[in-house]
């Protein structure tokens, strides 16, 4: 399945508009050059700004403007942060990757230590610039509030921990999905909120997004985990087949490729049919074309 033409045209005119300040915004903020260019190494080797762009596309889905004076560093918080945990991830205490978004990790060219030292300042940069922004202090708190819920050790932090602790014990499905939910699920759960706290949507009308945020965390976490199974290195990016020999816990490791792919087929109707629960006069097609990452042709 191509992605969507609309998908397609929307990152064409965003990826390059979100990126031109990073390099500059990044050294401006570090005070070490050293560390300005291990940060910058990760956050600028690529990427596809999937976080930033959901939140973007959900304040365009709801009317909202973006103004780049006031909204690019809380948008791109997101993505340091998002660019930290892959570095950490990435360490040799952790998954001991040597290849990520198509170059050498981060602590092959900077050493273990000045790799922590990135991903500590990406992660505390990223709450900086959710607070470096004209935006009213009740916006900046909410936004302040919800990624660190996200980030932190009821999200992602605790997803992370589960990982490393189940790599060789059998996890039930249930559990499985909650790990998902907060190792993978939990940021792309905040990319949405992110949108819906910046248009000033009323918490009463978040359900649909969130339950569609929420469909495609798990949609992104069962396809991340087919293409480690059918894809290569080269088209990635980063090491491939590594689940199996990690004895990892995954949708294909325990439903097999085709079981896998049937989940994410239902998973991506799920989410399709939360957006069908907004307003009618709420165009809702923008978000629905994020579907098409997945290609649910991959496995035959
Ligand atoms: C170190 C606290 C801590 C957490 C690490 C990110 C992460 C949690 C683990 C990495 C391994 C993994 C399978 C994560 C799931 C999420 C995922 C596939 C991230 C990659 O995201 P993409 O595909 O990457 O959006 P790009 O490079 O395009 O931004």
């Amino acid at each position: 399945m191509p992605i969507d033409s609309r998908l397609q045209t929307f990152e064409t005119t965003w990826v390059p508009r979100l990126n031109a300040p990073l390099a500059d915004a990044i050294a401006a903020d570090s005070g070490d050059d050293r560390l300005a260019e291990a940060m910058s190494y990760s956050v600028l080797a690529g990427g596809k700004r999937l976080r930033p762009l959901l939140t973007v596309a959900t304040m365009q889905t709801l009317g909202a403007t973006f103004t780049a004076d006031r909204d690019w560093r809380p948008v791109m918080a997101l993505e340091l942060l998002h660019t930290y945990s892959l570095i950490h991830d990435d360490l040799p205490a952790m998954d001991n990757d040597a290849l990520r978004r198509g170059e050498p990790t981060n602590h092959m060219k900077f050493g273990a230590g000045m790799a922590t030292l990135a991903g500590d300042g990406l992660l505390t940069l990223a709450f900086q610039w959710l607070t470096a922004t004209a935006l009213p202090v009740s916006t900046q708190a909410a936004l302040v509030q919800a990624l660190a819920v996200a980030a932190g050790p009821h999200g992602m932090v605790a997803g992370q921990a589960k990982d490393i602790q189940n790599e060789h014990v059998d996890l039930p499905m249930d559990r499985l999905r909650v790990l998902h939910r907060e190792k993978t699920g939990a940021l792309l759960h905040y990319a949405v909120q992110a949108g819906l706290i910046l248009a000033g949507t009323p918490q009463a009308q978040w359900s649909s997004y969130i339950q569609f945020a929420d469909a495609f965390g798990l949609a992104f976490q069962i396809y991340d985990d087919i293409l480690d199974v059918v894809s290569t290195p080269a088209e990635l990016g980063k090491a491939t087949q590594k689940d199996a020999g990690e004895a990892k816990n995954t949708y294909p490791g325990k439903l097999g490729l085709a079981g896998a792919n049937q989940a994410l087929i239902k998973t991506i109707a799920q989410g399709q049919a939360a957006l069908q629960t907004v307003p009618t006069a709420v165009d809702t097609d923008l978000l629905a074309a994020f579907f098409s990452y997945f290609d649910t042709k991959r496995v035959k």
